[in-house]
């Protein structure tokens, strides 16, 4: 892509409006376009990072075994009234009436709607278990939305909902979705940390947040220093082995990690020394629950068991913060200069810098580049504005660009391009080729 004829409508002022980092920072790389209070539209740059972001967690949910439908935004208000919670959901909840008088409204959850549709084609015990899930556009009329993207609206969620014939089986299928978020996460360079969410009603110990910490995260956390540095790496899941999985998860729910919502003072101080003892700020990315048969009753939604009865579901949603991600990503990874994207969400992976543009030389090598990157399978922004070196990297670290390949005249004459880091500003003397094959090892398209 050349920047020339991109649409990147970057501000140079700091928006007033905007309280924190990524905020300030979405608004200034031109990701976003407030349209009214808490709805945003995406511009290029930031469909770019919402759609990489979306790939991650489509392959992870389904390398887990989860399978992807979709639903309405629009919902009929009468499964709601089933389940009851139509009146429970409160002010919170967008009510809309179509021409007929019908009472619809905007979705800002589908455990209703999944269930129904579960109900109708699953019907033995042979069928489970099933992990159903989408990624789409909800709505919550929040009192108060605030920083961008992070507490909108309207928001990109996924959502996945477990079909289990018993408690146990529900379990199994927590424990997919629990390390599914850990590698979702990780993949994106993220570390979002597990903690013990509020159970609610229902009880027990299945319910997590995943929490990315962050300085303007709105949940406090408190935790054992030692979770914060647990890593699953890339070694390989058999997803059918459930005493790997539950293995997986006792060790990332053995210490202590909660927010402020189940935070308990004296049990933090017990069971964690205190040069282990972390207090920190988080934002949530995810949240997975069990809640076994609390729509499947109401909604009549049944399964026969091998002895020919026929039991209530039992199950559990598991959601992620789509559209909260690029916001979470850059509270977690800016500098005073812009983002700094971890290269797995970056909405391009390389740009190419012309410090001259009009020079022969520089536009030919640059040109070069371009195709030869782009060839190569790497997603290239070449910077071939007729605008100063300075303003050049200026914008193109503002928007975060891990890697940038910076061709002037002077190093052609001696045949050589640099090739720096955004996150750690080394740089790299190389021949052109050389650059080309180091990012597309970088990237593992070589
Ligand atoms: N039905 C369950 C899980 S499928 C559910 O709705 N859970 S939730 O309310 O916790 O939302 C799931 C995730 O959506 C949250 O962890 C958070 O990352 C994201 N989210 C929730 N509200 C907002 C909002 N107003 N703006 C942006 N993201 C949000």
């Amino acid at each position: 892509m050349r920047l020339s004829r991109y649409f990147l409508p970057v501000q140079k002022e700091t928006p007033a409006e905007a309280e924190i980092a990524s905020h300030r920072l979405m608004l200034r790389a031109g990701m976003i376009r407030q349209a009214s209070a808490g709805i945003y539209s995406w511009l290029p740059l930031g469909y770019k990072v919402l759609k990489k972001i979306e790939a991650i967690v489509h392959e992870e949910q389904q390398a887990a075994g989860a399978i992807p439908v979709l639903m309405p935004t629009i919902q009929s208000a009468d499964l709601w009234r089933q389940s009851g919670r139509y009146d429970d959901y409160g002010a919170e909840m967008l009510r809309i009436t179509d021409r007929g008088e019908r009472e619809m409204l905007y979705g800002p959850t589908n455990e209703e709607q999944i269930t129904e549709i579960a109900g109708f084609g699953i019907r033995s015990y042979r069928d489970l278990p099933r992990i159903l899930y989408h990624i789409q556009w909800k709505f919550r009329d929040e009192v108060r939305p605030r920083f961008g993207v992070m507490r909108g609206r309207e928001f990109l969620m996924k959502d996945a909902y477990s079909f289990d014939i018993d408690r146990e089986g529900a379990r199994r299928s927590y424990n997919r979705m629990f390390v599914s978020y850990l590698r979702t996460f990780e993949r994106m360079g993220m570390k979002a940390i597990p903690m013990r969410a509020d159970s609610g009603p229902i009880g027990g110990d299945m319910t997590h947040e995943f929490l990315i910490l962050a300085e303007t995260g709105e949940s406090a956390v408190f935790l054992d220093r030692d979770l914060a540095d647990l890593t699953l790496g890339d070694a390989a899941i058999d997803w059918e082995d459930a005493d790997a999985l539950q293995a997986i998860v006792d060790r990332y729910t053995a210490s202590y990690a909660r927010t402020d919502d189940t935070h308990e003072a004296a049990v933090f101080e017990k069971e964690v020394p205190e040069e282990r003892r972390l207090t920190a700020r988080g934002i949530e990315a995810g949240h997975i629950f069990y809640f076994g048969t609390k729509y499947s009753k109401p909604l009549n939604a049944t399964v026969t068991t091998p002895d020919g009865t026929n039991v209530p579901f039992e199950s559990g949603s598991y959601g992620i913060g789509v559209s909260r991600l690029p916001g979470a990503i850059i509270e977690a990874s800016h500098d005073d200069r812009g983002i700094v994207w971890p290269e797995a969400v970056a909405p391009f992976e390389v740009a190419v810098i012309n410090l001259r543009q009009g020079d022969a030389a520089a536009d030919g090598a640059c040109e070069d580049l371009h195709g030869k990157l782009t060839a190569a399978g790497l997603d290239v922004l070449y910077d071939d504005r007729d605008e100063r070196a300075g303003a050049k990297f200026a914008t193109i670290d503002l928007i975060g660009i891990p890697w940038k390949v910076v061709v002037g005249p002077r190093g052609l004459k001696e045949g050589v391009v640099e090739l720096v880091s955004r996150r750690t500003g080394e740089t790299e003397t190389l021949t052109p080729d050389a650059a080309i094959n180091r990012l597309a090892a970088l990237y593992g398209r070589a």
